[in-house]
């Protein structure tokens, strides 16, 4: 394992890189190129530029994060061949660049979903919160507008103000699809474009359906074991693999984080873990938390000790974090807690490798 920051760039992140540099246990950073139309090409200048600017900082850059998948590809639209051709594009891109790891979604319209983006914990810090019943009471334009109140005036991923002109008519476009559906566009997906990824050895990750049930409706599929073993079959190649995210699985207490990644580790088909706790405080009700045990309902030791059993070299980021000590910055991605999440999680594993030695 080797630690990994998310940063989202230097005009779309409060963080500056150097900062990200002085975190001792930080290696490498994943980034995106968020100003860029989903579905159009990264252009290799982009690449190389961002590449430049985090390599001069003694970081590596070796993962990208929401490389997006335009919602024809999801709806299997006839004009999804053209979409998937840039995605091609944009892997060769990358692979030019020493990009190793994709990490990338398949939720239809909105990537993850919170009802509300700054709530208080017990010790004055605040982190995003998710509640369905609070949902069922809204529409996805108020959601968006209970987001924004605690966002300190930034976008999260997934929920750009220019996406929302078009969401009535994606709402009427998926009220086809059901689930069996998204699983053959899934797999029309990635038949295109695995054997690109594997001629570039990029391994591509699938983050999984946060949190794992339908919302508003809309179809979910990466939601448990049974999903993730069906999304592995799609396209036997190591290429074809997972973003392991604790947060998200483990937001079903049906899903037995250690047992996951025990059971596709041994498979070699985690490319990405992402680690982070919540506290399950009711039905389909979660409060993101500090990562340490005592802090959530999730075990984080297991899974880490999991994650060390199977030996896993892959990026690890420590997920989303709270807000402390007066930051304000993009929910989920403040520097400080994310920095103690980063330390903490690298202290068990240098931990459980000095007594395994
Ligand atoms: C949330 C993230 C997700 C993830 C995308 C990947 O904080 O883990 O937004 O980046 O789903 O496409």
């Amino acid at each position: 394992m080797y630690m990994n920051f998310r940063w989202f760039g230097k005009n779309d992140d409060c963080i500056p890189l150097p900062y990200v540099a002085q975190i001792p246990v930080v290696k490498s950073v994943v980034t995106s190129l968020l100003d860029i139309p989903i579905g159009d090409v990264w252009p290799l200048e982009r690449i190389m530029a961002v590449k430049r600017e985090i390599e001069d900082c003694g970081l590596r850059f070796d993962t990208v994060e929401s490389l997006n998948v335009h919602e024809d590809i999801k709806l299997g639209a006839p004009t999804r061949d053209g979409y998937i051709e840039n995605y091609r594009v944009t892997l060769r891109n990358l692979s030019q660049a020493g990009v190793k790891v994709v990490c990338y979604n398949f939720m239809p319209v909105f990537d993850y979903i919170r009802t509300d983006a700054a709530k208080e914990l017990p010790d004055g810090s605040t982190a995003m919160y998710f509640d369905d019943a609070i949902l069922r009471g809204l529409t996805p334009d108020s959601l968006m507008a209970e987001m924004e109140k605690g966002s300190n005036g930034f976008t999260l991923p997934g929920w750009e103000r220019s996406r929302m002109g078009e969401i009535r008519t994606l709402f009427e476009a998926y009220r086809t699809i059901n689930e069996e559906m998204l699983f053959d566009t899934l797999g029309y997906f990635l038949r295109a474009i695995i054997p690109v990824a594997a001629e570039c050895d990029i391994k591509m990750a699938i983050h999984p359906d946060d949190p794992p049930w339908s919302i508003f409706g809309l179809p979910r599929i990466l939601t448990c074991r049974k999903n993730l073993d069906r999304l592995i079959g799609l396209v036997d190649s190591p290429y074809n693999g997972l973003t392991l995210c604790s947060g998200s699985l483990g937001a079903d207490p049906g899903n037995d984080v250690p047992s996951l990644v025990h059971h596709f580790g041994k498979m070699g088909r985690i490319h990405f873990a992402h680690v982070r706790n919540i506290k399950i405080s009711g039905t389909r009700t979660l409060q993101e938390t500090a990562h340490q045990p005592e802090c959530g309902s999730l075990d984080i030791c297991a899974i880490m000790k999991a994650y060390h059993d199977i030996g896993f070299e892959g990026p690890m980021r420590p997920d989303h974090g709270r807000m402390i000590w007066g930051e304000k910055g993009r929910p989920g991605y403040g520097l400080y807690d994310r920095a103690l999440g980063a330390v903490y999680l690298q202290g068990l594993w240098d931990a459980m490798e000095r007594a395994s030695c």
